[in-house]
């Protein structure tokens, strides 16, 4: 089903007019509203009045997510507080969250683009929808929440976790839809096959999966395990949430909501504007929301856009399945972490020296992380007993500045491989490629 056809099926030539129109009204706002933009225009020379064709947003220069923290909590906001009515908050521990503020108009955008993904992969309105995605500050829960609401299926807000009642859930209830990370899917999938419900006593359909990378190869494993057709959802909490992007039932890209989303691909060294089909990092703009407008955010994805017209006959711009960021950033069990925080965590604990090496990796479904760091001399000619000690206390740490439990060893002085450039700190074995 096309939820929207008009807006999803419209010809280039509107597109490219109501997004110059959106385009224009979103610097304005943003520009006379936010005084972090009004600095970075001013700083670059520019003026809303500049932005006259759709290439001209190269102009504007770059937001990053150092900027969004900066702002913290509400810096960016470009509307009075009283039209806000929901705030949501990137998952990451370090330093400042990212925060974003949404009127009531932002959420039912919101709800639209999720209401037109759920269109796109065949969902029907008496279908039970179970949600699995975290609720909380965390966008997945409530964006999906609102959207299917919006959309008229019947949602089940179970939200992540407590997998034995996810089962029985699906099985009770006849849940047509699942909605969760993927590789929470798997997991799904492999407890089902060791419980006693079998694959018949449940009846899903279909599986929208997002929120860190996956592969076709576990795509495959999840719409096996489940018996579904598992698709691919995009977004990130700066931008909206979930449903920035999502498949629909061709599998071949995300459709990106391009009426309400600018997307362009850079170079990510560079800066430099990539054309369609090259890969490099996504950067998008919001067209439409208030609340919070984001000019040209650098997401650090990496992706292409894909600009024929699907087979599913919808107009939009798809964009292809992630496959890395172009900055160091990991998404572990769903948490956002940097190398840097583990760095710092492991450097207030004596006898602990700044030489680590962090692996990660997916043994079956769940994300594991090991940390060796090397010992400094003196601990290492201590008792075994001090280094067990420092080895617990380098996980508490860890956890008390990431929020993740990490397995740690401590090794010889001078083990680990040295490096005569960058040094290698992460070896990321899941392989998302
Ligand atoms: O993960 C929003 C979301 C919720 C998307 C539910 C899809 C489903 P953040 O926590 O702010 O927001 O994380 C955003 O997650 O920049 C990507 O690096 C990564 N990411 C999100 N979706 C995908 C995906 C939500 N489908 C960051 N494939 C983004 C690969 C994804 N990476």
């Amino acid at each position: 089903m096309v939820w929207n056809k008009q807006a999803e099926c419209m010809s280039k030539e509107e597109k490219e007019k109501l997004q110059l129109e959106r385009l224009q009204q979103t610097v304005k706002l943003a520009y006379n509203n936010v005084s972090f933009y009004k600095e970075k225009f001013d700083e670059a020379g520019i003026t809303p009045e500049d932005i006259k064709t759709l290439k001209d947003i190269e102009k504007i220069p770059f937001t990053t997510k150092d900027d969004l923290r900066a702002a913290y909590p509400f810096g960016l906001f470009a509307v009075p507080y009283e039209e806000i009515v929901e705030i949501h908050a990137s998952s990451g521990t370090s330093g400042k969250p990212t925060v974003t503020g949404y009127t009531k108009e932002d959420l039912d955008i919101w709800s639209e683009c999720i209401a037109r993904g759920l269109g796109m992969v065949g969902v029907e309105k008496e279908y039970i929808l179970q949600n699995a995605f975290g609720y909380g500050l965390f966008t997945g829960g409530f964006g999906i929440h609102h959207g299917a609401q919006k959309f008229g299926a019947i949602t089940v807000p179970i939200s992540a976790g407590n997998t034995k009642r996810q089962l029985e859930t699906m099985k009770d209830f006849q849940s047509d839809v699942i909605t969760c990370t993927p590789s929470y899917a798997m997991y799904l999938g492999e407890s089902l096959e060791n419980s006693d419900i079998n694959l018949e006593d449940i009846n899903l359909k279909i599986g929208i999966h997002g929120a860190e990378m996956w592969t076709e190869e576990m795509r495959h494993k999840i719409e096996d395990t489940l018996n579904i057709k598992a698709y691919n959802i995009y977004g990130l909490t700066e931008i909206m949430g979930p449903g920035v992007a999502q498949e629909c039932v061709e599998q071949n890209g995300m459709h990106i909501q391009d009426d309400h989303f600018y997307p362009e691909i850079i170079n990510p060294k560079t800066g430099e504007t990539l054309p369609a089909g090259q890969k490099g990092e996504l950067v998008l703009t919001t067209l439409t929301k208030t609340g919070i407008p984001i000019l040209r955010f650098r997401t650090k994805d990496l992706t292409s856009l894909i600009i024929e017209q699907c087979a599913c006959g919808r107009t939009s711009v798809r964009m292809s399945r992630i496959t890395g960021r172009s900055d160091d950033m990991l998404k572990i069990r769903g948490v956002m972490v940097f190398p840097s925080q583990i760095e710092k965590a492991l450097l207030k604990i004596k006898g602990a020296s700044p030489n680590y090496l962090i692996k990660v990796t997916r043994p079956d479904t769940l994300d594991e992380v090991e940390v060796k760091v090397e010992a400094t001399k003196e601990l290492f000619s201590d008792e075994m007993k001090e280094m067990e000690k420092t080895e617990a206390m380098i996980v508490k740490s860890i956890k008390s500045e990431t929020g993740l439990r990490v397995n740690v060893t401590l090794c010889e002085p001078e083990s680990l491989p040295r490096s005569e450039g960058k040094s290698v700190r992460v070896i990321d074995e899941r392989n998302f490629e």
